[in-house]
């Protein structure tokens, strides 16, 4: 954390009663001048910080950023956004959690307020405006490759109840998005670095569109989009929301690496939009149209054939489609 976010966490933590230069200053072994240029710099960045004569500064106001001092005040987790790298815009946080993921430590978030080459699966684009949430968590899991996809499905699953805990119906659509109301509200792209049988390290991307204007997409995705501000008629907080994301995320994952995966996947199962849908499944080889009848315990997609035949499908694109 730089110094300046230091001092903004203290001035958070202070709650509006003053502190002063000199008390900022000897906790931070800068000197008084430092902390004079950092409040400069802070008040250029939208804080509003009073400072009395004698009595020091308080912070009055702070503008909607995602800054790490405003994201950790009130964090209620062990591991994840212990430590956080914040960027006003990046190409993709899952590419910079990638360059930094060897000498990170485990939980370490990436977070942006935009993306200029934000990553969908197998190459596709992301979408990732202002107001939007983009971060990325570093992961160091003791778990065989094979099993990685029951991270996205963690994520999915950590995503929706906090979407859900917003009073919005959430519901998770195999295997990376959920959806309100039939639209993508949110999208997950996990990537990971492994030998054959260790894990050296993965990078769960989350992208929700917070207070994103989706009717700004282009047409082909404007209607299959929706963002929170959108169906709750009003702006999200996103610093809250973020700390719910990381404290859900991280209760789902303790429960995974102590427990196993089996109540996860239970939840899971209880919030998928998919088992029961009538579905077309794309993957590299072939197109599959079927009933979605359930997901097994990697997180596997079994379908059902049109002629009876069971299909499982253990990484594709899948579309939900009205029954004719
Ligand atoms: C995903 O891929 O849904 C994974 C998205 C992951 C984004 C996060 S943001 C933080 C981190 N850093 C990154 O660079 N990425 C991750 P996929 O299932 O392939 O869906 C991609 C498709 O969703 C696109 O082809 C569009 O049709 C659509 N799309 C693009 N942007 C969208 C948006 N903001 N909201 C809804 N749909 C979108």
């Amino acid at each position: 954390m730089t110094i300046k976010d230091k001092i903004l966490g203290k001035l958070i933590s202070n709650k509006g009663t003053p502190v002063s230069g000199e008390k900022l200053a000897s906790e931070l072994s800068v000197s008084r001048a430092a902390v004079w240029k950092h409040i400069k710099t802070l008040r250029g960045e939208g804080y509003m910080i009073d400072s009395t004569t004698n009595r020091g500064y308080s912070l009055t106001g702070a503008p909607d950023l995602l800054a790490p001092a405003q994201i950790k005040a009130g964090l209620n987790t062990c591991i994840i956004g212990k430590e956080i790298h914040y960027f006003k815009e990046i190409e993709s946080t899952n590419t910079k959690a990638r360059e930094i993921a060897h000498s990170a430590e485990e939980g370490t978030v990436v977070i942006a307020e935009t993306q200029s080459g934000g990553k969908g699966r197998i190459g596709r684009k992301w979408l990732s405006p202002e107001g939007g949430i983009w971060l990325s968590i570093i992961l160091k899991p003791k778990i065989q490759p094979l099993h990685a996809a029951r991270l996205t499905l963690l994520a999915g699953l950590a995503a929706a109840k906090t979407i859900q805990g917003m009073s919005i119906e959430a519901k998770i659509k195999w295997p990376n998005d959920v959806l309100v109301k039939g639209k993508k509200v949110c999208g997950i792209l996990t990537e990971m670095e492994a030998e054959l049988d260790r894990i050296d390290y993965c990078v769960v991307g989350i992208g929700i569109n917070a207070n994103v204007d989706t009717e700004l997409f282009p047409e082909e995705i404007r209607d299959l989009s929706t963002s929170l501000e959108h169906e709750l008629g009003h702006a999200v907080n996103r610093n809250w929301f973020v700390r719910r994301l990381l404290e859900e995320f991280e209760k789902e994952y303790l429960t995974f690496q102590k427990d196993g995966f089996s109540s996860i996947l239970e939840e899971w199962r209880n919030m998928s939009g998919t088992i029961g849908e009538y579905v077309k499944i794309t993957t590299q080889a072939k197109t599959i149209y079927g009933e979605a009848v359930g997901v097994d315990d990697d997180g596997t997609l079994v379908i059902e054939t049109n002629d009876g035949k069971l299909e499982k499908i253990v990484a594709g694109t899948c579309e939900h489609l009205r029954r004719t």
